[in-house]
């Protein structure tokens, strides 16, 4: 997997790329990450990549140039490669969205800064605009950090066990159940006891349930797309 990233702050990358799962995947070669800083696309003395926005309104918008050339220049045009704007505007980022992100051998990120690009960057460039939640943050460069962790921890061989991806709460499509680890008891609070039974089918039921309390209390949106099984149903019947 390969992420093509341009940035006007590439040295936010590294700290975060560089360590943990991402940094074994990059030693692995299962993830490579080139950074492009679109300044180095600028054609004037100043190096100038925005400019006040036509018509008024104060603020600062990205120009065009520098972005297509950048972009063009290292990807090709044609390319068949994903280009992803990051955006308030773009679709949500969910873990269905992550997954089918990660059926791209390669993937173009735009971080935009100021009030955003110039529209005929979104028009003529980019094929894709993503959103990583309803909140406004100064730059696309943590979306863009949020795609390549969730992406890259769904490529076979990142995660030790190769189970782990899959088993995990969204990809389940239930709120994850509580964990438990030593000490069995710590300031008088202890864990369940039938995490220590030994008996692994009453450990799964048990997971099971706590995690379809959980998203019946606190998310029951997600309970309506899942197909629950007879006892599931029981079980959740029994709570309300
Ligand atoms: N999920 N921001 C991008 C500047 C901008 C605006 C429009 C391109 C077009 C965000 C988010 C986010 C703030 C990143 C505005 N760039 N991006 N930035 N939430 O809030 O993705």
């Amino acid at each position: 997997m390969q992420f093509e990233v341009f940035t006007l702050f590439p040295e936010i990358f590294p700290p975060y790329l560089n360590e943990s799962i991402l940094k074994r995947a990059q030693s692995a070669n299962l993830l490579q990450v080139n950074l492009y800083n679109i300044r180095d696309w600028a054609t004037d003395k100043h190096n100038t990549v925005d400019a006040e926005p036509y018509g008024g309104g104060g603020g600062m918008v990205m120009k065009p140039g520098p972005i297509f050339s950048a972009v063009e220049e290292v990807i090709g045009n044609p390319s068949n490669c994903p280009i992803i704007l990051l955006t308030p505007q773009g679709r949500q980022l969910t873990q269905e969205v992550v997954k089918e992100l990660s059926q791209n051998q390669k993937i173009a990120l735009i971080c935009g800064r100021y009030e955003g690009v110039d529209e005929r960057v979104r028009q003529h460039l980019v094929t894709d605009e993503i959103s990583i939640g309803d909140f406004v943050l100064t730059g696309g460069e943590l979306p863009a950090l949020a795609i390549i962790d969730a992406v890259t921890r769904l490529m076979p061989g990142v995660l030790g066990d190769p189970t782990a991806a899959e088993d995990d709460s969204h990809a389940m499509g239930l709120l994850e159940y509580p964990h438990f680890t030593r000490p069995p008891e710590f300031r008088e609070w202890s864990i369940p006891e039938i995490l220590r039974s030994g008996n692994h089918g009453k450990i799964a039921r048990w997971r099971r349930e706590q995690a379809l309390k959980r998203t019946f209390e606190r998310r029951p949106e997600m309970l309506e797309k899942l197909n629950l099984s007879k006892e599931d149903k029981k079980f959740l019947d029994s709570l309300s």
